[in-house]
């Protein structure tokens, strides 16, 4: 059982450091499990011998790193893993949430058609006409937001995609099945970014809240790009990984 100790060899690991490895090793070995209650900040405190508020700021970091959350009024929990994306295979919300069990489902907040800004039409290689259908929804797994997502889709390729009910719909599942566009490939990055409050309100997280900002543009067999999306991820909720080969 470990224990916090006040006379680590160099005297450099805080207390509030050293609660957060007990917690994270015990759910580690799964003495915790995803939904279980954490005793209070009162309970921990006397058990280690600590204060209160070191206690609050390693749970903190905890909630933080997506591995505790916090319920108003009802305590802190284990949460559940998070999602492991992998980041090779061209797929849709709708099939990546089905593979896992869980229900997909989209809120639209915004579908209409506007004139792509000069970095867009060159994203989808427009020529002369530089209209696009601009659709921004709320991704939700289980009625739980995951992602903000912003999709642009060359006005030639769906013109009625506005008019297409959208929060049931897989958005590829259209194109492909109603627009004929056979997607191939896709150029994807992924950076760190913090919730701003409007994010941080739809995504149901605290503003400041580490996101991961994905931009995606893909492409036909033939190279044609017919989607650019910039999207959000939660970061406490999300994981994308690769597997890599040696050469
Ligand atoms: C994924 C894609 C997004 C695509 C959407 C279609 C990432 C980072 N993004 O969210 O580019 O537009 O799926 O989802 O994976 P849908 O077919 O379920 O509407």
């Amino acid at each position: 059982m470990s224990a916090i100790t006040r006379h680590d060899e160099w005297g450099l690991v805080p207390l509030y450091y050293q609660l957060k490895r007990i917690i994270q090793e015990k759910i580690e070995n799964e003495e915790l499990k995803p939904g279980d209650r954490l005793p209070s900040e009162r309970e921990i405190a006397e058990e280690y011998g600590i204060s209160r508020m070191t206690v609050r700021q390693g749970i903190t970091e905890l909630v933080r790193l997506g591995l505790l959350y916090r319920k108003q009024g009802k305590g802190t929990f284990v949460a559940e893993p998070k999602i492991e994306q992998g980041m090779i295979n061209l797929t849709s919300f709708t099939e990546d949430m089905t593979q896992r069990g869980l229900v997909p489902g989209a809120r639209v907040i915004d579908a209409r058609c506007v004139q792509a800004t000069k970095k867009i039409a060159g994203f989808l290689k427009l020529g002369v006409d530089k209209r696009v259908i601009r659709i921004e929804r709320l991704r939700l797994a289980n009625g739980e937001p995951m992602a903000l997502e912003i999709s642009h889709i060359p006005y030639q390729v769906g013109p009625s995609l506005v008019d297409e009910e959208l929060n049931s719909q897989s958005l590829y599942g259209l194109l492909e099945k109603r627009f004929g566009v056979r997607l191939a490939s896709a150029r994807q990055s992924v950076e760190p970014v913090l919730a701003n409050e409007y994010e941080a309100r739809l995504l149901g997280v605290e503003e400041g809240s580490p996101l991961l900002l994905i931009e995606r543009i893909t492409c036909t067999a033939a190279g044609e790009p017919v989607e650019y999306v910039k999207s959000v991820y939660r970061g406490d909720k999300y994981k994308f990984y690769v597997d890599l080969v040696r050469r």
